[in-house]
C-alpha cells in the first residue's frame, strides 16, 4: 500500500532529479520517443528502458497512458530482489562499506539514531581506524545520539574492532550493531580483501547467532558510475544491500534504481539530507511514485 508520508519525503528529496524530468510535463505531444528519452535521462537501465518502450508502443495508443505500466514494471523489478528487514529474534550486525565520502559515517549515525528511536538497543563500532578523525567523528555522533560505541586506537585492525563489537553485541544483549568502516577505492585490491576480512570477523564472532549483513553506501551523485562500484565491491566481499545517499543533492537518483536492478541488490535505505533524521527505509512503490509524480501527465 502506498505510504503517502514517505512518498512526500521522497518527493522533496528527489527535487533535483525531478527537475530534469518535469520538462516533459508541458510537452503536449508526449510521444514514445519522449518517453524513451525521459527514462534514459532518469538514469534507468538501458535494457529495461528498451523493453518497456517496446511494450508500451505495442500496447498503448498514447505514450502518456503507458506511465502507470512503466511504474508498475519498475516497482516489480525493484521488489524482485527482496526487502531489507531486521531479524528481530536475533542480534543484527550491519556493516557499512563504500568509497571515501559516500556518507558511511553519517549513515552509521543516522541508523543508530533511527533504531534507538524505535527503542532498540544500539551499539556503534568505529572501524574506520585509518584516520584519527575517522573514529572521532563517529564518537561525537555516538555521544550526541546517546548510544554506546566500540573503538580502538588509530591504525588498529578494523576486523578486530568489528570482532570485538560483535562479541559485545552478543554479551551485552544489543539488538543491533552498526559498524562504520574506512573509505576504500574499489580498484585497490588490498583494501577490498580487508573488507572481506571485516565481514568474516563479524561472522566468526557472531557464532551463527547474529544476522550479519553488509551494506554498500553509494553517493547518488556518482550517477551510473555507481554500477562499477557496486560490482567491484560485490566481487570482493559480500554485499547484501545498498544504501543510496545524497538524493537531495543529486539529479541522478535514478542511478540507484539502475544499480539495484542490474546488480540485483535491494536498496535498504536512502539518505535524504545532512541532518541526523534524514534517512528513510526504502520503499519501491513510494519511491517510484514520487519520482514520476506529475511527470508526463496532461
Ligand atoms: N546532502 C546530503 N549530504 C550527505 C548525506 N549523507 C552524507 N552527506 C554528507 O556527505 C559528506 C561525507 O559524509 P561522511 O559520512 O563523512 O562520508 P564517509 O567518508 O563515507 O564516511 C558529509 O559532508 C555529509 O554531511 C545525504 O543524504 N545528503
Ligand atoms: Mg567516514
Amino acid at each position: 500500500m502506498l505510504n503517502f508520508e514517505k512518498k512526500g519525503i521522497f518527493e522533496r528529496a528527489l527535487i533535483k532529479t525531478k527537475q530534469k524530468l518535469l520538462g516533459f510535463i508541458s510537452s503536449t505531444k508526449f510521444d514514445f520517443e519522449d518517453l524513451e528519452e525521459m527514462l534514459i535521462l532518469a538514469d534507468l537501465p538501458i535494457e529495461f528502458v528498451e523493453e518497456v518502450v517496446e511494450n508500451a508502443r505495442a500496447n498503448f495508443v498514447r505514450a502518456s497512458d503507458a506511465i502507470p505500466y512503466l511504474k508498475k514494471k519498475l516497482i516489480e523489478e525493484l521488489e524482485s530482489n527482496g526487502k531489507f528487514t531486521l531479524e528481530l529474534d536475533k542480534p543484527n550486525i550491519l556493516i557499512l562499506t563504500g568509497v571515501n565520502g559516500a556518507g558511511k559515517t553519517t549513515t552509521a549515525a543516522k541508523l543508530a539514531n533511527y533504531y534507538k528511536k524505535k527503542n532498540l538497543k544500539v551499539l556503534l563500532a568505529a572501524a574506520d581506524t585509518f584516520r584519527a578523525a575517522g573514529s572521532e567523528q563517529l564518537e561525537v555522533w555516538a555521544e550526541r545520539i546517546g548510544v554506546s560505541i566500540v573503538s580502538q586506537q588509530r591504525g588498529a585492525d578494523p576486523a578486530s574492532v568489528v570482532f570485538d563489537a560483535t562479541k559485545s553485541t552478543l554479551a551485552r544483549g544489543y539488538d543491533i550493531m552498526i559498524a562504520d568502516s574506512a573509505g576504500r577505492l574499489h580498484t585497490k585490491s588490498n583494501l577490498m580483501s580487508e573488507m572481506k576480512k571485516i565481514v568474516e570477523a563479524a561472522k566468526k564472532a557472531s557464532e551463527g547467532v547474529a544476522s550479519v549483513k553488509s551494506l554498500l553506501v553509494i553517493d547518488a551523485n556518482f550517477g551510473t558510475n555507481v554500477l562499477n562500484q557496486v560490482s567491484a565491491f560485490s566481487e570482493a566481499a559480500e554485499v547484501n544491500f545498498l544504501i543510496g545517499t545524497k538524493l537531495d543533492s543529486s539529479s541522478k537518483a535514478g542511478s540507484l534504481i539502475s544499480a539495484s536492478i542490474i546488480l540485483e541488490k535491494p536498496i535498504a535505505f536512502v539518505g535524504t539530507g545532512e541532518n541526523i533524521d534524514d534517512i528513510e527505509e526504502f520503499d519501491a512503490e513510494s519511491f517510484v511514485e514520487a519520482l514520476f509524480e506529475g511527470v508526463a501527465e496532461n
